[in-house]
Formats: C-alpha cells, structure tokens, sequence
C-alpha cells in the first residue's frame, strides 16, 4: 500500500533572514514571524488538500520542532505521535556556524563557499570544542539519549559534508520512518534544508553533481507517494509536489540569493 511522506523544512529562522544571513546548522536559533507565518500557512496547505499525518517526526531543534507544532496546530492533530531525533537536525556546519554568510564568502571566495555550502562530499571546517556554538555540552546530545542505530555519538560531530548527514540520516529513515510508509501511513517531516536535500538525492536518484544545483524554501511543505521495496529502498511512485509551487520557486530564490554576493 503507498504511503504518503510530507517533507518540510521548518519556517524562515532569525538567522535565514537576509539582514542577519548567518549559518546555523546547530545552533538552536528562533524562528522569525515570518518563520511563525509560514508554518502556520503549510498547515493551510495541508488542510485544503486533506492531508492527515498519521504520525509526525522532527530534529532536536526548536525551528523545526514549533514549525510542525504549528502544523499540526492549523490542522486540529496535535494529538497524533511525534518522534524527535538529532538525526533529523540540519547538516552540522562547523567552524561556519555563527558566522555570516557574506563574511564566509568574502574570505574563501565565491567558488570554495560554494562548494563548502552544496557539494555532496566536502564538509566545512570543523568546529573547535571552545566556539560558544560547540553543542558538545548540550543536554540533548547527551550519551543517555542514544538510539542504538549505530554508534555515532552526536556531542562529538564537529562538521558535517552532505553524505556525512546522509550517513547518519539513513538508518533512521530505514529503522523509523519507513515502517509507517511500508504501512501506507501520511507521515510528516518537518526538518531541514539540507536534510530535505539528503532525502530528494535519494527519492529522485540525484547524482552527486546535480544536488549541488538545489536549493529547498523554508515553509512549503513537499508530497511524496512512496512504498517501502522488497529490499528494504524507499521508492518514489511519482515526483515530489510542492503544496504550493509560486511560494516554493520564490522561496528557492531567496535561499539561492543568501549566498551570492549582491549584484
Ligand atoms: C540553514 C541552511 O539550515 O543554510 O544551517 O543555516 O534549514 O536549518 O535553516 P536550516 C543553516 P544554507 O545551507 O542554505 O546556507
């Protein structure tokens, strides 16, 4: 039987608004009203196209935890069960987390940012244990909370590339979500840019090259009909729609124009 997988990434946060534009990844940052509005929007979305979550998951940060909070709000489901795991967090930006986007460009040019930004394989600079954005003594990555997946331990991750991300996304995707899917269950995802990407490379069979060139909006939820194959893979039965594809083409716009030098 298909399932039905909703995949968003939270609202605009403080950090993604232009006039501050400094990279996240782990840092725990707010979303900004207009963050706040566009969740609430994506509920709308969902209510107009009748779309029920069955079961709802998101990262251990608060953006993408109060985004899905205010879908399921918008569509009277707040009741249903919602699973929170660190492996659903945004790609771990080392050394460039806290810092802006302009100022990385400016001291590694447009070429290498890019490449530190999109390429599937190159991480950036790790972050040092004494940054004040070390998530290393943060009680959500504490040993306590281990999964039993494997055995990574995320107070120790200092950098991620996107197949590091892809590397510690999979088995949950695989041991945690997929079962609902296999189930032909509507699950929600609510989580982040590059966790989006990580999951469309693997839906849509995207090569290495190509998922550099895509960019994901903040708040414009994607729907996905899949089924769970013999082998275990995740299967697309048809693309991926945006709810709303005028918001989503201007919203991969601005994520676009976050990391280019005004003209
Ligand atoms: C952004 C992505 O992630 O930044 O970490 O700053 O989805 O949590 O807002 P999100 C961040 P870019 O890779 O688009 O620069």
């Amino acid at each position: 039987m298909p399932g039905q997988l909703i995949l968003m990434r939270h609202g605009q946060s403080e950090w993604t608004r232009p006039q501050v534009n400094r990279f996240a990844g782990w840092v725990d940052v707010p979303l900004s009203s207009q963050g706040l509005q566009q969740a609430r929007a994506a509920g709308k979305l969902l209510e107009a196209q009748e779309l029920k979550p069955d079961v709802a998951f998101t990262s251990l940060l608060t953006r993408s935890i109060i985004s899905a909070n205010l879908v399921l709000d918008q569509i009277d489901r707040l009741w249903i069960p919602v699973e929170r795991s660190w492996r659903l967090n945004e790609r771990h930006y080392g050394a460039f987390q806290g810092q802006t986007r302009p100022a990385m460009l400016a001291e590694y040019g447009q070429e290498r940012f890019n490449i530190y930004r999109r390429s599937y394989d190159v991480a950036p600079p790790p972050l040092a244990p004494s940054s004040p954005y070390w998530q290393g003594e943060d009680p959500r990555y504490a040993p306590t909370w281990a999964d039993g997946l494997d055995d990574f331990d995320p107070a120790h991750i200092r950098s991620e590339s996107l197949q590091d991300l892809t590397t510690r996304l999979l088995p949950y995707l695989r041991q945690c979500i997929q079962p609902h899917l296999a189930q032909g269950q509507t699950v929600l995802v609510v989580t982040h840019g590059s966790v989006v990407r990580a999951l469309m490379k693997v839906l849509d069979q995207v090569s290495d090259q190509d998922i550099r060139s895509i960019n994901v909006p903040t708040g414009v939820p994607m729907v996905y009909q899949v089924a769970v194959g013999p082998d275990g893979d995740l299967q697309r039965l048809a693309p991926g729609r945006y709810l709303d594809p005028a918001a989503a083409r201007s919203g991969i716009a601005q994520v676009e124009a976050l990391g280019s030098n005004p003209a």
